[in-house]
């Protein structure tokens, strides 16, 4: 057996045997290494992983994915231990805004609801009025009363908003690195390599991506198209992780990532050792300071109750 396939093992039967002893569960994003995808109890975009995080009778949830999605997990699971195996994988788009600037954007425009998507910290989610993900911007946008809204942190998805409500939207110059990569070119070419394939992208792409695209969706609305159309071959634009989990689940069709530019180093950085290390020493919980904490499950929990 080659020796990484023999420390797998060794890393996957210590975690087996460790999640037991301790009552947790393990959670995937969608965009985690494939063994991450493969020990996992449940895979998921963000908030379906915070959902499951949510009603588990586990005492223990490693969340592997980004520090804003597990804070996430924290802020709707508070009696829970979440853990992060790696505390520095971080997400650069949310990080492309602070609270002190958007308090400030606010000042300028004090009529204005403020949505901010998942993709932020804490903080953030706890300054705005609801946040929405990329399954249910656009309803989120159309359920509010305000005609002007400030939408934070990522301008690519409030432009693909934009372009379906008659909604106002001021937009904050934040941008997720890998899907910005992808240029109309990449889809071009793509294209003529597989011409019988759909093309899929994630909203957070360019909108001149998005305009060459046969659907427009997030990773659980990928994952879902994919099982139930009657098309054998995609084009993914996304990053290189859900194409693992889309071939795995559904081994009769194909599935070709846009480009190899398609890889969130942040999302790499959880390996099955540190999953390992992160149940075997309870390490790197989550805590978010509980008047945070509260003020960010205001937000969530309003986009939870928007209708879809
Ligand atoms: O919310 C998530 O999980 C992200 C960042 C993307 C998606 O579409 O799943």
């Amino acid at each position: 057996m080659p020796e990484e396939y023999q420390d797998d093992r060794f890393y996957i039967d210590k975690i087996n045997r460790l999640r037991k002893e301790k009552k947790a569960i393990i959670l995937a994003h969608n965009y985690q290494r494939g063994e991450v995808q493969d020990i996992a109890d449940f895979n998921g975009d963000s908030l379906e992983l915070s959902r499951k995080a949510a009603k588990t009778e586990a005492e223990v949830i490693v969340f592997c994915g980004v520090k804003f999605m597990a804070e996430s997990a924290a802020i709707l699971s508070p009696d829970k231990v979440v853990l992060i195996p790696v505390p520095e994988a971080g997400c650069p788009l949310a990080d492309m805004i602070t609270v002190e600037a958007l308090r400030a954007k606010k000042k300028e425009y004090p009529e204005a609801a403020v949505i901010c998507y998942v993709n932020s910290s804490a903080e953030v989610k706890a300054e705005s009025d609801i946040c929405c993900t990329s399954t249910n911007a656009l309803q989120v946008v159309n359920s509010l009363k305000e005609e002007r809204i400030i939408f934070v942190p990522d301008e690519n998805l409030g432009r693909y908003v934009v372009t379906q409500t008659d909604k106002e939207l001021i937009f904050w110059k934040g941008f997720c690195p890998t899907h910005y990569r992808v240029l109309p070119e990449d889809i071009i070419k793509a294209k003529e390599r597989h011409p019988r394939a759909k093309v899929v992208v994630h909203p957070e792409c360019r909108l001149d991506v998005i305009m060459l695209a046969d659907e427009v969706l997030s990773t659980g609305g990928i994952v879902k198209y994919a099982q139930d159309v009657g098309v054998k071959e995609f084009i993914v634009g996304t990053e290189m992780g859900l194409v693992y989990r889309l071939q795995k689940e559904n081994p009769r069709k194909r599935f070709y990532l846009a480009t190899e530019k398609l890889i969130c180093p942040n999302m790499k950085l959880t390996t099955l050792e540190k999953v390992a290390n992160a149940l075997e020493k309870t390490e790197h919980r989550v805590i978010v300071p509980e008047e945070i904490r509260l003020r960010a499950k205001q937000s969530l929990d309003r986009m939870l109750q928007v209708k879809m």
